[in-house]
Parts: C-alpha cells; sequence; structure tokens
C-alpha cells in the first residue's frame, strides 16, 4: 500500500490499493459515463460513493475542483474531469470506444461537449424557482436535442451499431427523463424519432442500467424535492 493511500485511510478513506477506484456520487451523471465504460470495456474496479452534502476531508486532496469523479490508480495518482477519465480510460484499453477516424473521432468529442451542456440545462430545469425558469430550461433542452436529431441516422446508437464513448455520456442525460417526464411536459421527445429510439436502445444496455443503483428513481425524486425549486412543488 502506498504511501499517500495509507494517508488517506488514515482518514477514513475505505479504498483499498485497487488498480482502478472511482471516486463517486449515487446520482451524478459525470461519474455515470465514467461508470459506464468502465463496465463496457469490463475493466475492474472500485467504486466509492462519497456524499456531497458531507465531503470527506480527504477528499480536497483528490479533488482540486472538489468534484466527482475522481479516478484513483492504484490508491496513488488521481484523475478529475469525467471526460479527461473517460478519455484515459479508452486509451489504456486494448480497444477503443472511440471512431478511428480522426475527424469522426473529433466530431464525437464536440458533441459530447453538446451533451455537457444539456446537463446544464437539466440543473436549469430542477433548480428553477418559478415556471417560466423551468419552461426556459426545457426549451433549451428541446432546441439542443433537436439539434442532436439531426446528427444521428440509422441507430441503434449515435454512429450505427457500436455503442462508443459518445453512447456513454448521453445516457445519464437521457436517464433524468424518466422521472422528470412524470412531472413536467417533456412531448418533445414525440417529435425527435431518433432521439427517442438512441433512448430506448441506450436504455436496454446493461453497462447503462447497472451504472446506478435499483433506488436511483427515488433517490433521485428526493434529490429534486430537496431543492424546494419549482419542480419540487410538483412533486407530492
Ligand atoms: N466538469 C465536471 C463536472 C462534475 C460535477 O459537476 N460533479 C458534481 C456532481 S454531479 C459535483 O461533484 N459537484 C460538487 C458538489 O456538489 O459539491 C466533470 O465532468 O467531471
Amino acid at each position: 500500500m502506498t504511501q499517500h493511500l495509507a494517508e488517506l485511510n488514515k482518514q477514513n478513506l475505505d479504498v483499498s490499493d485497487a488498480e482502478i477506484t472511482l471516486i463517486s456520487h449515487v446520482l451524478c451523471p459525470f461519474v455515470q459515463r465514467s461508470v459506464i465504460i468502465l463496465k463496457e470495456q469490463g475493466t475492474s474496479y472500485q467504486r466509492l460513493d462519497i456524499d456531497l452534502a458531507n465531503k470527506p476531508n480527504w477528499f480536497a486532496k483528490v479533488s482540486p475542483l472538489g468534484k466527482v469523479p475522481v479516478l484513483m490508480l492504484e490508491g496513488k495518482n488521481s484523475l478529475f474531469e469525467s471526460q479527461v477519465i473517460c478519455e484515459y480510460l479508452d486509451e489504456i484499453n486494448t480497444s477503443s470506444m472511440h471512431p478511428d477516424n480522426a475527424y469522426e473521432k473529433a466530431h464525437h468529442r464536440s458533441w459530447i461537449e453538446f451533451g455537457s451542456g444539456i446537463l446544464g440545462d437539466i440543473v436549469g430545469v430542477y433548480n428553477a424557482t418559478d415556471k417560466a425558469g423551468l419552461e426556459q430550461s426545457l426549451q433549451s433542452i428541446q432546441t439542443k436535442l433537436s439539434q442532436v436529431e439531426k446528427q444521428l441516422s440509422q441507430g441503434p446508437f449515435f454512429s450505427g451499431d457500436t455503442f462508443q464513448v459518445i453512447d456513454a455520456v448521453y445516457s445519464p442525460i437521457f436517464r433524468y427523463f424518466n422521472t422528470l417526464e412524470k412531472y413536467v411536459d417533456c412531448s418533445f421527445f414525440e417529435v425527435l424519432p431518433r432521439i427517442s429510439a438512441w433512448r430506448h436502445a441506450l436504455s436496454q444496455r446493461a453497462s447503462v442500467q447497472t451504472a446506478v443503483a435499483m433506488d436511483y428513481p427515488e433517490r433521485l425524486e428526493t434529490f429534486f424535492k430537496a431543492r424546494n425549486g419549482y419542480l419540487s412543488s410538483l412533486i407530492s
């Protein structure tokens, strides 16, 4: 066990010297994209969920921005920022989950970045203090998904038959709507047939289904309610 790890363990970090440990949070969509890639690769890893409302003292040492995910390597080196983690995981694996062609790969990365913007709009939905704010964020999501719709072809995944990094990134985005559509108007999916088919295909993927715990929907609702915003008022 490395000295660094021993030091963290003294501070009650329950992490072994497993080759790969993902410091996580039960609901975080950025964590989910890393988890999905680890699962797709069949890489063995340890997951350590922390409470973001009550961060352990050691966390600041491995997470300069105070955010999850953090990937710890042999309990010694650490990486932060989910997309950096995903790219690293992709590079150390024998087969890549990106297209081979340089332009195609960059194209995927552009739309991955775009997906992070959609996550920002989802935060806008659950943090909105009034109906108008919530609707504005939903409108922004619709506009963005309409742009993504034009990038999709025959499916079932973003670029056809193969599940790639970009599919891991959009899976947690779509997962939010399984809960949101119970409370707000998400009928825009009806006019986005390719997005809807992609959403469905991703929801059937084992790596996507198991990237969160069974009680994820209840926990997400509890989280939404606790925001005390307009969305909270719609959840009984
Ligand atoms: N750009 C970061 C965003 C990560 C992020 O925002 N994580 C959230 C949880 S989903 C977090 O850790 N927030 C810190 C907090 O809630 O204090 C990434 O891609 O890793």
